[in-house]
């Protein structure tokens, strides 16, 4: 089932089609000179695929305000739906990554089949003991995994044993565990011990997964905790997971950092003792921003991504899971996603462009300017056709935003959903 007429992008890929022609031609003459084979990367290209936050869906929010935009997603059902619409014209996100309880269904076998009836599969789960639900007997506020009382220890324990039952039923294979627990002032927290309620709650979790699951543990410098995180950094991320089990790996979130940090290091750590498991894309100037991917600084997702092509092809088993996570504050959030797809792909389509042997060589002859300028003649080339094949040939829109457009999706959805004053996101 297509939410967009076919006959749409159909239109829209004819008029495209002569441009692409000639443009694909000239960039796979200039590729041959350098003895890559254009059709091999179109069709790496088309294996990439990247998750949807369900709530990336719904406009985001500060905490200062939320500016709703017209015809948000009022439920998990029509978060589907515009999912659904991001992957047709995109084809690089055939999965969704869902929020519990923001995300949680009366029947899970109805939901599955909706979204398979839309090409959609489950991606991670997420859990959420950041906030208070209404039903629940104990608050987080002073924390949750971490808590000093074990009978809020138990609960979030429980919560996240609920979520994985519920991802069974999914078809998901992992659980993504992020928490707000830490401290705003010094001396409120007991660093140690604090750290070790973590461990204990996270094995608890862990002895609840399934065989073939991954549970992801997400770290974040600062927020909602301001002095100090209880998953601050991917220091104490790689120690709970190895502490905790073999299939317990770390998540990076490319915003959960400070400044300047060098992510691409962390992603190469990580992945050198076997605990990279995932990553949250996203972009950020300052903090979690939660900015759209490759808005700011695409040089960095590149180099995220030439140390992952890297790994792969010395290990061809390494398979992180990957997530967008995003906040869209001031753009309709179905065009920032299919434009963040597309960006992330790009990164990986440059990054295997890299000629890694002449790099190599470059580093063992200790000649810094032309091992950077390796990497700059992989990052410099526009390879805008390559996805744009990819998609048209995969059945999607060769300029999605602009076939989105035209679809007039967003008008007709502003009609179906009237606005319902809540947050489509979950946040704020
Ligand atoms: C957090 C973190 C988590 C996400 C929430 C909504 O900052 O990035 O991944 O689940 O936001
Ligand atoms: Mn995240
Ligand atoms: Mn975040």
């Amino acid at each position: 089932m297509s939410m967009i007429k076919p006959e749409v992008v159909a239109d829209h890929n004819q008029k495209q089609a002569p441009t692409l022609e000639a443009d694909y031609a000239a960039l796979g003459e200039k590729l041959a000179r350098r003895g890559v084979d254009i059709e091999q990367l179109t069709r790496a290209a088309d294996t990439f695929a990247v998750a949807l936050p369900s709530w990336g869906v719904g406009t985001g929010g500060t905490r200062f305000a939320r500016f709703p935009g017209p015809g948000e997603p009022r439920n998990i059902f029509e978060k589907l739906d515009d999912c659904s619409v991001i992957h047709q014209l995109s084809q690089a996100t055939p999965t969704v990554s869902l929020h519990i309880p923001w995300d949680r269904p009366d029947d899970p076998k109805a939901l599955l089949e909706y979204a398979q009836a839309r090409n959609l599969a489950f991606d991670a789960m997420n859990s959420n003991t950041f906030q208070d639900q209404a039903d629940q007997a104990y608050s987080y506020k002073y924390g949750s995994l971490t808590h000093t009382s074990e009978a809020v220890r138990q609960q979030a324990i429980e919560h996240n044993v609920e979520v994985v039952e519920l991802g069974k039923k999914l078809g998901s294979k992992a659980l993504t565990v992020w928490i707000g627990d830490g401290s705003n002032f010094p001396g409120q927290q007991h660093f140690r011990n604090s750290f070790a309620h973590y461990l204990d709650s996270a094995r608890a979790i862990y002895d609840a997964l399934p065989d073939d699951w991954n549970m992801l543990l997400e770290h974040k410098m600062f927020e909602p905790a301001f002095y100090s995180t209880v998953i601050q950094d991917w220091g104490s991320s790689y120690l709970a997971a190895r502490e905790t089990g073999e299939r317990c790996l770390s998540l990076v979130d490319l915003g959960h950092h400070a400044p300047n940090v060098n992510i691409e290091m962390i992603v190469s750590r990580l992945a050198q003792f076997g605990k990279l498991g995932g990553f949250h894309f996203n972009d950020s100037k300052y903090g979690d921003d939660d900015l759209d991917s490759g808005s700011i600084d695409p040089y960095q997702l590149f180099l995220v991504f030439n140390e992952l092509v890297d790994i792969q092809q010395a290990d061809s088993a390494f398979a992180p899971f990957y997530m967008l996570d995003q906040s869209h504050n001031v753009t309709d959030p179905i065009e920032s996603l299919m434009y963040s797809a597309a960006e992330v792909q790009r990164a990986f389509v440059k990054a295997l462009l890299v000629d890694r042997e002449a790099l190599l060589g470059y580093q063992n002859s200790s000649d810094p300017l032309m091992a950077q300028a390796t990497l700059k003649q992989a990052f410099n080339l526009d390879v805008e056709p390559v996805l744009q094949m990819a998609r048209q040939r995969a059945g999607g829109a060769i300029d999605p935003i602009a076939a989105y457009r035209a679809s007039e999706y967003r008008q007709s959805v502003a009609r179906d959903r009237p606005q319902s004053g809540q947050s489509g996101s979950g946040i704020v």
